[in-house]
């Protein structure tokens, strides 16, 4: 296991716009992580689609997912970026991994109760079989960190377990076949930063989110600096004046949520945020926070813009990245095969 090389995977829905969110939350730490592993950076279209999709909409999202990456500063020639779909071994994986994974354990996954909601029994299979695949799309490069956003760290952990429990119930076939005491890695998440759950603009008590009805809800990767106004102007807030240190965050989810937004982007704590905004009142702090957004976000916009026009260069960029994803999946599936006994 020693001799595995450090290998980042993560992946990101094409179920909607990318918002503020996905970009605190996931996408600068791909960013950073990119000079120091190799990494492989997925559009999780078979996870999209876990919820009905306009098959229209779904191929134009999956290629703006994959402009945003680049716009962002994710390299496509030194990792891998490439959309989940092209790659088959990650659903052959999932598969197997459904076999080792117990139902127990996907009873407790809080993100299918609340996407299920109350009509559980009409949610599609694959929405609670979600956290297998996405056990898969890691295993299945062996990789072994994954940089992710709070909501996602159930999932990570069951991950975790479904690693283990294959170790375990495969131990001797694993040692036969020239593997040592262990095939998968145990992933390790990343999750850090100030940002790692952004909530809602309407509702501080919910997370940013793609599916939200209300696009005041979030800011778009995508908006303009209109609109990026607009939506931070009618952000939710209470009446009370900023405070002047964290502890006066507690009980303001949405002061808590404007003030971490503003230092994620500044790259500061809220303590120093706080140093040069208490006292303040909103409108002020707002106007503050809409030029910083403004600035930070228009030039990724604009070379999503950009990008998201060229077709062709994003279609070449995921065929290329699906090419050179499928060369270790392939090599990792087949062994996988030999561990369980399967003929190839
Ligand atoms: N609000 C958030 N704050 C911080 N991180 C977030 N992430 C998502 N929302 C936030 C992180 O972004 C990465 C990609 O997420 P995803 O697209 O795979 O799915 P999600 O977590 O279900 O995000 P959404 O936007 O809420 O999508 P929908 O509405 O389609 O379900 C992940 O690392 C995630 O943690």
């Amino acid at each position: 296991m020693s001799t595995l090389p450090q290998r980042v995977f993560s992946g990101v829905q094409s179920s909607g716009n990318l918002h503020l969110g996905n970009y605190l939350g996931a996408i600068t730490r791909f960013v950073e992580l990119q000079k120091n592993f190799d990494c492989l950076y997925c559009v999780v279209d078979l996870h999209a689609i876990t919820v009905p999709q306009d098959p229209l909409s779904l191929r134009a999202n999956t290629r703006k997912a994959a402009a945003t990456f680049i716009a962002c500063g994710i390299d496509p020639k030194k990792n891998i970026v490439f959309n989940q779909s092209q790659v088959a071994e990650h659903a052959e994986l999932a598969w197997i991994l459904n076999c080792v994974a117990r139902i127990g354990w996907l009873n407790r996954m809080t993100q299918f109760k609340e996407k299920a909601g109350k009509d559980r029994e009409n949610a599609s299979i694959g929405l609670y079989d979600y956290p297998v695949l996405m056990a898969a799309d890691i295993l299945i490069y062996r990789a072994t960190h994954v940089p992710v956003g709070e909501d996602q760290k159930q999932h990570l952990e069951l991950a975790r377990d479904i690693a283990q429990k294959f170790n375990n119930d495969f131990a001797a076939s694993i040692a036969r076949n020239g593997f040592g005491e262990s095939f998968f890695p145990v992933p390790e998440p990343l999750i850090a930063g100030p940002a790692t759950r952004v909530m809602s603009l309407r509702d501080g008590a919910k997370k940013m989110s793609k599916s939200d009805i209300s696009d005041y809800s979030r800011i778009n990767l995508a908006d303009d600096a209109d609109q990026i106004a607009q939506k931070i102007k009618k952000a939710k807030t209470d009446p009370d004046a900023l405070p002047s240190d964290e502890k006066g965050l507690e009980g303001r989810p949405e002061a808590d949520n404007l003030v971490g937004i503003f230092a994620a982007l500044a790259g500061r704590t809220k303590a120093d945020v706080l140093g040069e905004y208490g006292g303040a009142n909103f409108s002020a702090f707002k106007n503050a926070l809409i030029d910083l957004s403004v600035a930070k976000l228009a030039p990724i916009t604009s070379e999503m813009r950009r990008l998201t026009q060229d077709e062709t260069y994003v279609d070449g960029v995921l065929r290329d990245g699906a090419e050179r994803a499928r060369v270790l999946a392939r090599a990792n599936m087949n062994a996988v095969k030999d561990i369980v006994g399967l003929l190839r």
